[in-house]
């Protein structure tokens, strides 16, 4: 087994920075668990529009506030500390920060951390 600690992967190759969030790949593909966790800050007063037509995420906020939109169906989501939300059919949508959201995502499959959002927010799959 491993462990690994948030403090080892702030500011490491696995710390990715981008304008609306940051986020710390804590298990990535080369790990071999079959997906990826990250703990990753939302910057509050952000909007990120995402989706994932390659992967499957679950989203755990474990501190703050915002909201998702499913553009589908322009559904309003308010997400708040203790909630999680699966978008099990890749939904695209909005997320939209009220204050610095800090989230546990799990992705299936696992990402391998070269890759960004493309500008349709995408994660395009990465081969080996
Ligand atoms: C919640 C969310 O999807 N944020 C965008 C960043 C992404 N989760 C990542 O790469 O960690």
């Amino acid at each position: 087994m491993k462990v690994v600690r948030l403090e080892d992967v702030i500011n490491s190759e696995q710390h990715v920075k981008s304008d609306n969030w940051e986020s710390r790949r804590l298990l990535l593909k080369k790990d071999n668990m079959g997906y990826s966790v990250h703990d990753t800050v939302i910057k509050a007063g952000t909007e990120t529009h995402i989706w994932y037509q390659n992967h499957l995420e679950a989203v755990y906020c474990i501190e703050g506030e915002g909201e998702v939109e499913t553009v589908a169906d322009g559904k309003v989501w308010p997400i708040k500390a203790n909630e999680i939300y699966a978008l099990d059919k890749h939904d695209e949508h909005y997320l939209r920060a009220h204050t610095d959201m800090r989230m546990v995502c799990v992705f299936d499959p696992p990402i391998t951390g070269q890759e960004t959002h493309n500008e349709d927010g995408v994660y395009e799959l990465v081969e080996d």
